[in-house]
């Protein structure tokens, strides 16, 4: 439904009946007022790391304790830091891992140490030691000393010790390979440069290991699939943020799902072969996923011979983990076979057959191939909690080693609590492996957007029933890594997770720890914070920028003017300039060409804002005429930025309007415009609707969340919608008769393609004040120009849009209460 109307957004020209319907094809849809974000203030200290500087000693001058990411389960102070020389000794043994030796030698040659000696015995010829390799070697576990080193996989213990060697000693100790790779992404973090430009660690004790097993993405999502390049990308991204897990699941790859028998042409071959060895070189398992379940006979024994086959295939090139997904697809039988063994297609018999073809090759595929891990799954039923026939013959014919995917209470979940995660548990009989649908931006809600908020919502403790959590990532890959790197966060450490300190983490990451790009990464973050879901937003639109606005309007009216208007500038400006600086350099450069229309918008949105605010101080100076120049120049600047497209388009949604800060900024410029010109009657009113009464003809499906009074309720997030009939209309009653200068109407996708803005004065008598036509299925502006005060303003439909009801998020009503 979202596609109809959106398709002539922007295509919007005036209609002269009684009123004007203002061009601007503001693309508004929906937005909330969030709390404000701690994301221009200065970094909080994650839980269980500490931010305070360390005790001063003779190794160099105290400094804070960096902060890493992911937060480690234990991580404190021990000593001052500790002063990396210019020749440094590394000693490794029998199991230090390849990986983990290649980054560590890098690192410490970009820190000063001109000169790494790897050695097999500490010979202490130069002034640092660093020892790597398994947590029990006697070098590693003196260097550790009472650092703890964990056993569980993927565990390590790090210790940067001033004693012990001329300057010092470094202990990396991994429980597995893995864990040691992690022990040097961790010392990553600690290198500290002094202003004269002296390189030092951090001197911490860590004690560390990952709450989830499985962590990392699923690229599961429908539309273009990730580039070749953006895979390797992502892959050394995983190592950096401890994430062990890939899973290949493009739904728009022929040969994984749609013409999923017949093998890759040698180059696509050769292409994974490559990916499957940066992975391993990054710690992260190249998990190979094949969708047959739209054409396959679950029984039959050519379909499952051609099912192993494509798997030998992928593990003759070094894949060992593998994954058949079942999800979007009709649970019925394509074959006599299938109907003949199981009858006739239910939830029980189709769940039947596909448990049987998954145990069949959990059971002569994974155990009789070395080296490969646990099948994963996604059931048909993925995204719910409830007891069914399918689920019941899941838990009673599937293996007990095959690993089963969950989206959540929904396919892309408000939420993720510990009891659902304990309930789904029961359901599928095992711990369950999380696919969440975020950031993924493939369906209608997420047209024209970039999803930048960070990963929240979901419950500490989760790590006690879950398997672990994947992301689905948007098509944009690079500008997925916002979201990811908060998954990798919170699955490696949900109880110490902190959603925003995670994302402020996240940017400093992109903008490879620059802090004027950081900064302008959290502005433009905050316009692109707007999480979708299949039915109301999950997160809020720019609730930094909201706050903002919150405040000007608070010192606007307790008088506070000129103040209130110099505050908001300062905001305005930091977006102006968001994407000069997103632009100069120092952040991730796929970011910046995926960004690019985004970045366009912002920076015009912000200079429609600059624009307006000049308008309003001119009219607080007491110049109308410039405030009217100004205001018409803010507007055409909006105009402008309200037309920017993403294009070309990787997305299944295809050409779009960028959305940027919509139902915010959008709203408070209209809202900004309007006082401006018509400042004599407005005076200090603001819109009227809030202090009103709606009622409408009629509520879909009589649904309380859909009700009129959302209609008027100042929350962008929630709306009213009608019945499937044309005649539909809402109406605010309002608490005095009030001469109205103009109507915004902020449609959702269930727009009209025809309606009239009526007024009356008792509510019986209903006149047309305007008539429209061409509506932007976005965000409406229509001036009135009634004679009469009015006390009743009514949204009259003519014409749905789509098959649904009209739906608005916001109704407003700008004039003043008549004398
Ligand atoms: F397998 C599942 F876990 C899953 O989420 N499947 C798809 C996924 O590929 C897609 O990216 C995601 C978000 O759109 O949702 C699932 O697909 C849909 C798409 C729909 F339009 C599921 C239901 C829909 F109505």
């Amino acid at each position: 439904m979202l596609s109809d109307c959106l398709r002539r957004a922007g295509a919007a020209t005036a209609t002269v009946a009684t009123a004007t319907v203002v061009a601007v094809a503001l693309t508004t849809s929906m937005a909330a007022a969030g709390p404000p974000l701690a994301g221009s203030g200065p970094p909080a200290s994650p839980p269980g790391q500490p931010g305070q500087p360390g005790p001063p000693g003779p190794a160099g001058p105290p400094s804070s304790t960096p902060v890493v990411s992911p937060t480690p389960q234990s991580m404190e102070r021990i000593g001052p830091d500790v002063v990396v020389p210019g020749r440094v000794e590394v000693v490794t043994g029998e199991h230090t891992d390849g990986p983990a030796l290649d980054t560590l030698v890098d690192l410490l040659r970009e820190h000063g140490a001109g000169r790494v000696d790897v050695v097999d015995e500490p010979h202490g010829r130069t002034p640092l030691t660093v020892h790597l390799g398994r947590a029990g070697r006697p070098d590693i576990d003196a260097a550790l000393a009472d650092t703890r080193a964990p056993d569980s996989a993927e565990g390590y213990a790090l210790r940067v010790d001033r004693a012990g060697g001329r300057l010092g000693s470094v202990a990396l100790g991994g429980s597995d390979a893995a864990g040691q790779y992690y022990a040097v992404q961790t010392l990553r973090q600690l290198f500290v440069t002094t202003d004269d430009g002296d390189h030092r660690l951090a001197g911490v004790a860590v004690s560390d290991h990952p709450s989830m097993p499985l962590r990392g993405t699923i690229e599961g999502f429908y539309g273009q699939p990730w580039s070749h390049q953006d895979r390797l990308d992502q892959l050394e991204f995983y190592g950096d943020v401890k994430a062990n897990t890939y899973i290949y699941a493009p739904k728009d790859d022929p040969y994984h799902r749609e013409r999923w028998r017949e093998p890759y042409p040698p180059e696509k071959r050769a292409q994974l072969a490559e990916l499957v060895d940066t992975a391993t070189a990054n710690h992260v398992r190249f998990t190979f996923a094949l969708s047959p379940g739209n054409t396959i006979c679950y029984s039959g024994a050519d379909d499952r011979a051609a099912l192993l086959e494509k798997f030998q295939s992928m593990y003759d090139i070094g894949v060992r983990a593998f994954s058949i997904p079942l999800d979007d697809i009709e649970l019925q039988f394509g074959c006599a076979e299938d109907r003949e063994r199981y009858g006739e297609a239910t939830q029980a018999t189709v769940g039947r057959a596909q448990a049987e073809l998954l145990s069949y090759v959990q059971r002569e595929f994974v155990a009789t191939h070395d080296g490969a891990r646990a099948l994963q799954t996604v059931p048909t039923q993925y995204g719910d909690l409830k007891e069914t026939p399918y689920k019941q013959a899941w838990r009673e014919h599937l293996d007990q080693a095959v690993v089963v995917m969950w989206t959540g209470n929904a396919v892309v979940p408000r939420r993720i609590t510990v009891e659902q995660a304990e309930r789904i548990s029961e359901l599928y009989g095992r711990e369950v492996f999380v696919w969440d649908n975020y950031p993924v931006n493939d369906y209608g809600n997420t047209r024209g957007r970039l999803l930048l908020a960070p990963y929240d919502n979901r419950e500490p403790g989760l790590s006690d029933h879950l398997a672990g959590i994947v992301s689905n990532p948007m098509n944009q890959a690079a500008a997925s890594k916002v979201a990811i790197f908060g998954f990798a966060d919170f699955t490696w450490n949900d109880r110490g997770y902190d959603a925003r300190s995670s994302w402020r983490e996240a940017m400093r990451y992109l903008a490879d720890d620059d802090p004027a790009a950081t900064e302008a990464l959290l502005v433009f973050g905050d316009l692109n914070h707007l999480a979708p879901s299949f039915g109301e937003p999950w997160q809020p639109q720019a609730p930094a920028l909201a706050a903002e606005i919150d405040r000007f309007w608070q010192r606007w009216s307790d008088g506070d003017r000129a103040d209130a208007v110099a505050d908001l500038r300062a905001y305005a400006e930091k977006i102006e300039a968001a994407p000069a600086t997103i632009r100069a350099g120092a952040v991730d450069p796929r970011f910046v060409a995926e960004a690019a229309p985004w970045l366009d918008a912002t920076e015009l949105w912000g200079r429609a804002t600059l624009r307006m605010l000049d308008a309003l101080q001119a009219r607080l100076d007491g110049a109308a005429g410039d405030a009217v120049r100004l205001k018409a120049e803010s507007d055409a600047l909006a105009e402008d930025a309200a037309a920017v497209v993403v294009d070309p388009p990787v997305n299944r949604w295809g050409r779009a309007p960028v959305r940027i800060a919509d139902g915010v900024l959008d709203t408070f410029l209209v809202e900004l415009g309007l006082r401006v010109e018509f400042w004599d009657v407005v005076g200090d009113a603001r819109n009227l609707a809030p202090a009103g009464t709606a009622s409408a003809s009629s509520v879909e499906q009589d649904l309380d969340r859909l009700a009129a009074r959302h209609v008027n309720d100042d929350d962008p997030n929630t709306r009213w919608a009608s019945g499937y009939d044309d005649d539909s209309w809402v109406q605010v009653e309002l608490p005095s008769p009030s001469d109205v200068v103009a109507v915004t109407v902020s449609w959702e996708s269930a727009c009209a393609d025809s309606y009239r803005i009526e007024t009356s004065a008792d509510g019986k008598t209903f006149t047309t004040a305007a008539e429209v036509t061409d509506s932007t299925c976005g965000l409406d502006v229509i001036r009135l120009d009634t004679d009469e005060p009015v006390r009743y303003v009514r949204m009259q439909g003519v014409q749905r849009a789509t098959d649904w009801g009209y739906s608005i998020w916001e109704m407003g009503i700008y004039g003043t209460p008549a004398e």
